[in-house]
């Protein structure tokens, strides 16, 4: 963290945070907010209350010595012991109970930061940016389930950039996040690598492009997926992105950057194209290209080829179950940001994941390509 931290400044982004939450929810009834929306995915109350229990633990017991509020809910909002698909059962807080808990937690965080000062500023920066990643979660369930709030509204950005590749030259960066300031543990160490010339699309690919691959045979030729995507779409008979309409049409702008689409339906639309995704590397390093910019960054999750791993002498900090457990070949990494995540937790360093068979996420394509 920076060397100077300001209480004030601490308060004012928990404020905000949790201002974002209760606007986030405002529209639906405690019904709404305590059904299971889609079975991947948790009901509003549990995100809710496992705000309040995280901030709980971290602010209140961690930092401030103190006991928990309810260290009867511990286990149930532990994301590990009580993985998303059981979540529907337990008795997690509901009603009035839930927002009580938020307001009570919030409370005795106050008390913390008056009494025992904001330390160096890691665990409330921690649990501010927790806050705002379960707002981009919550926003996922509420397009699954087709609730207000899961569709971008307005213009994209950059939407009259022209497509086209940018040309990147073979060479050395820095790629991480500095060793100063609030970064998760994935980003760190920094680390000099050398990347091979490539080209990156300036743009993310649009509806109207995927709708063209639709309409192309795109989820018909074998030869465009892998054995892996070409099985899982099979089975659960993909025929375009999640959330379009039955006839296969985007709900939403032409122009926009297509959302939606598993790791699996990206690596087949670049291989129909000819091109590829971006590695980590590439992609970070034409985020930080200063020649040229890419267009659209913060539309979209943008999926890349490569596995989630640590950088080079990753250490696990402040909790070993935000990274490293997800570490190994299942989970792809995705960059950027989408339309959904709070300005504070964007970044060009920021690394994302899922599964690739997983299309809850604002998630779309950016192509990349070898230079012949
Ligand atoms: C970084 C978005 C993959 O939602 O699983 C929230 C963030 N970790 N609570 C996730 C997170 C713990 C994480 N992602
Ligand atoms: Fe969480």
């Amino acid at each position: 963290m920076a060397t100077v931290v300001h209480p004030a400044a601490l308060s004012d982004a928990l404020e905000h945070a949790r201002a974002r939450t209760l606007a986030l929810v405002a529209p639906f009834s405690h019904a709404e907010l305590e059904r299971v929306q889609h079975p991947l995915m948790s009901p509003l109350d549990w995100d809710l209350g496992h705000i309040a229990a995280y901030e709980d633990l971290w602010l209140v017991h961690r930092h401030g010595g103190g006991e928990l509020l309810r260290g009867d809910l511990a286990d149930l909002y532990d994301a590990f012991e009580t993985p998303r698909a059981v979540r529907g059962e337990i008795p997690f807080l509901r009603g009035q109970d839930v927002f009580d808990y938020l307001a009570a937690v919030r409370r005795r965080t106050r008390e913390v930061l008056d009494a025992a000062g904001p330390g160096d500023g890691t665990l409330f920066e921690l649990v501010v940016r927790h806050e705002a990643q379960h707002n981009e979660t919550m926003r996922q369930t509420l397009f699954l389930a087709n609730l207000p709030g899961g569709y971008p509204t307005g213009t994209p950005r950059d939407a009259d950039v022209a497509e086209g590749w940018i040309d990147v030259p073979r060479g050395r960066f820095d790629m991480g996040a500095p060793a100063q300031g609030f970064a998760f543990d994935n980003e760190r160490p920094r680390h000099r690598v050398d990347v091979p010339a490539f080209r990156i699309a300036r743009r993310p690919v649009t509806n109207a492009s995927w709708a063209h691959f639709c309409e192309g045979g795109g989820y018909e030729r074998r030869e465009w997926w892998s054995d892996e995507g070409w099985a899982w779409k099979e089975e659960y008979d993909i025929t375009h992105p999640e959330g379009w309409t039955a006839d296969g049409r985007p709900r939403d702008a032409d122009n926009r950057p297509v959302m939606h689409v598993s790791w699996f339906e990206a690596d087949a639309f670049a291989r129909a194209h000819g091109a590829r995704l971006p590695t980590e590397a590439e992609w970070e390093k034409a985020a930080t290209w200063t020649q040229e910019p890419m267009a659209q960054i913060g539309e979209a999750w943008e999926w890349t080829s490569s596995c989630f791993a640590g950088y080079p002498g990753f250490a696990a900090h402040p909790y070993r179950e935000y990274s490293e457990v997800f570490f190994g070949d299942g989970y792809r990494v995705l960059r950027g940001s989408s339309w959904s995540t709070e300005p504070r937790v964007r970044s060009t360093t920021f690394r994302n994941w899922d599964l690739p068979q997983r299309r809850q996420i604002f998630a779309g394509v950016r192509l990349a390509k070898d230079v012949e």
